[in-house]
């Protein structure tokens, strides 16, 4: 399991100090830095704690001026390290880090009290009383708070006791199988190429394998990974990485871009997102959107009818993951607004769009593990089944993304999916219902056709479904046995056309006299002749018989009761093992006109096979 500790704090208040003195690495790497003895930019090391192993560390800045660098490495910090110098206690950007550090949901807070060689007991005790304050009310009320001096080395051992301790009650990461990397950093290294750096945000990734880069939408390969400073064979979640990828120029790299596993990340101008505002938010106000290592500008909308949810309407194209965390700072001065999360990374600027409100609401709770969940919520919205995009479109996802999601529901059977429209389980079962009833209403309307048109059982259901989506739903019930396929038309299982008795009475006549003439089977004149009965009446029953299944239609005008078939097939046992036609003939008693059609029908219903000029049985 990797993990990240955070710096944070006041400027001045020995933050990366105490790093170098729990690690041995100064993290202030730039010359102005060390020149200033002012952190700037993000500084980075690692340290070794009992029982938790090597783990990566930020160290921030602390000056007003540069909280947008600060910003940019505060995510996905497991234990935020929160320095107070013991001589000044809290600070505005003790105040301004620690509710940052809250809205982007670190998950622990150790405190340490720094330079307490600088500060007697009393001026101790007073910061200590400053840090309880502050604390109070929030997550982090328990947090512990440590005296130390990095000068004199006092407390050390016991502030990486209690980090190792926070650590190790952190249950696991969430697991994501999308991997995304904000980037922090870009930089070239001689003989290597290309390099970014960031948090690895989601999932873990190996050398070799591909990416997206967004927004820019180039493919890059990874063809190195660095963690703690050495070569890696993969890095984790939580983990500050180094990426050496091929494929793009450092020209086209900066930071507030991200790489990731496909679909992982959206490149996008408008997000909706769950807000938890810390100030007064107005309607139609610029903002800044701190999303991964970058800062946006862009506009802030309230959604009347989802409170707590708004839309944010970029300036440029950002890249961001469903479910992020991100801070909301107001344009001027550019004091904290609001956390957010996305949950919506690419969502349309139509503010009133009932679709998208209750979509937003409903993914409300929000992280990408969820995603079978929310598909099952967006489709009980949806009576008459709801087209993939409808559900993508909904939870704000792309269908790549969402594929894994809906495998699974399947797999499960919570779900099923026809031609693009998707059904949950119970919607389902309530729409063979529906198509069986409207099947058996329609037979009712005409009892003598064996069955009856998709086009008017789609009338009759109100499912009135896209012709694939419809012909994919009674395919599936068909297969199920929950409805007959009749030539494209449907039958329900349990229906028996009625004949009056006239007509019964007609067609067991008809029958008797066709059975008469075994294979060679009378004209539509002679049998009618025999039958006493006009030819267009006599026409009739052969189509009843064969919609009642007595009758076999074997060619065009070529008819046969399914007795006379049957005796046909007994006949065949008594031939060769293979036989000609000629021989078939024979047996039967025919000519070639018969039992060719004859036989041609076997060969389609699998009782014989051709193999040459010879047949076998094989039914
Ligand atoms: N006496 C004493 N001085 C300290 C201690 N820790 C830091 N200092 C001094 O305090 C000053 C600021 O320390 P930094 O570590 O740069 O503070 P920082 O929090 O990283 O500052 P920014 O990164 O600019 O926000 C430096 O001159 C340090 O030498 C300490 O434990 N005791
Ligand atoms: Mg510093």
């Amino acid at each position: 399991m990797a993990y990240l500790i955070g710096t944070a704090g006041h400027v001045d208040h020995g933050k990366t100090t105490l790093i170098a003195a729990l690690t041995g690495i100064d993290a202030d790497r730039l010359p102005e830095e060390k020149a200033r003895g002012m952190t700037i930019d993000l500084g980075f090391a690692y340290i070794e704690l009992p029982e938790i192993g090597r783990v990566s560390i930020v160290d921030v800045p602390g000056h007003e001026r540069f909280i947008k660098n600060m910003l940019a490495g505060a995510s996905g910090v497991d234990v935020a390290l929160l320095c107070i110098a013991a001589d000044e206690g809290v600070m505005p950007q003790t105040r301004e880090h620690f509710q940052i550090l809250y809205l982007l949901e670190a998950r622990r807070v150790v405190v340490a009290l720094t330079k307490c060689d600088l500060a007697d007991g009393d001026s101790r005790a007073l910061a200590e009383l400053d840090v309880r304050d502050l604390l109070t009310g929030s997550p982090y009320a328990g947090a512990p708070i440590l005296e130390v001096s990095a000068h004199t080395g006092d407390g050390l051992t016991d502030l990486k006791d209690a980090l190792a301790k926070a650590l190790a009650s952190l249950g696991p990461r969430e697991q994501t199988q999308s991997w995304f990397l904000p980037i922090d950093r870009v930089f070239t290294v001689a003989g290597h190429g290309t390099v970014v750096t960031g948090t690895l945000a989601a999932g873990t990734i190996k050398p070799g394998i591909e990416g997206e880069l967004m927004p820019g939408s180039a493919k890059v390969r990874i063809r190195g990974i660095q963690t703690h400073g050495q070569q890696a064979d993969h890095a984790e979640a939580g983990q500050r990485t180094a990426l050496n990828v091929a494929g793009i120029r450092k020209e086209a790299l900066h930071r507030g871009q991200a790489v990731g596993a496909r679909g992982a990340l959206f490149e996008t101008t408008c997000v909706n997102v769950r807000l938890a505002p810390v100030a007064d938010i107005k309607h139609g106000q610029r903002v800044r959107l701190h999303v991964g290592a970058g800062e946006f500008l862009g506009k802030l909308f309230l959604f009347d009818e989802a409170p707590g949810f708004g839309q944010i309407r970029l300036e440029g194209e950002i890249a961001c993951a469903q479910g992020q965390r991100a801070v909301i700072r107001k344009y001027s001065p550019p004091t904290v607004l609001a956390g957010a999360e996305i949950v919506t990374p690419n969502a349309q600027t139509r503010r009133k769009s009932d679709k998208q409100i209750a979509g937003i609401a409903g993914g409300a709770g929000g992280s990408a593990a969820g995603l079978p969940e929310r598909i099952m919520v967006e489709l009980k919205r949806w009576p008459t089944g709801a087209e993939t995009e409808t559900i993508c479109e909904a939870l704000g996802q792309s269908p790549q993304a969402l594929g894994v999601a809906f495998e699974s529901l399947k797999q499960d059977g919570k779900a099923l999916g026809f031609a693009g429209r998707w059904l949950d389980a119970d919607q389902y079962k309530e729409f063979v219902e529906r198509i069986r009833a409207a099947t058996m209403t329609l037979h009712g309307q005409n009892p003598q056709a064996a069955a009856v048109s998709k086009n008017r059982v789609v009338a009759e259901s109100g499912i009135e479904w896209q012709p694939k989506a419809f012909d994919r739903l009674t395919a599936k019930m068909a297969e199920d046995g929950q409805i007959e396929l009749h030539r494209g038309d449907l039958r329900h299982p349990n229906y028996k056309i009625s004949l009056n008795e006239k007509q019964a009475a007609l067609l067991d006549r008809t029958l008797s006299v066709m059975k008469l003439h075994g294979a060679v089977a009378p004209s539509m004149q002679d049998l009618a002749l025999e039958v006493c009965a006009p030819p267009q009446a006599v026409s009739e029953m052969i189509r009843l018989g064969v919609e009642t299944k007595q009758i076999i239609k074997v060619e065009e005008n070529l008819f046969y009761p399914v007795e006379t078939l049957d005796e046909l097939k007994r006949k065949l046992r008594s031939l060769p093992k293979t036989f000609t036609v000629a021989e078939f003939r024979d047996v039967t008693g025919s000519s070639r006109k018969y039992a060719l059609p004859i036989l041609q029908y076997f060969d389609e219903t699998k009782i014989t096979k051709r193999i040459g000029d010879e047949r076998v049985v094989i039914g």
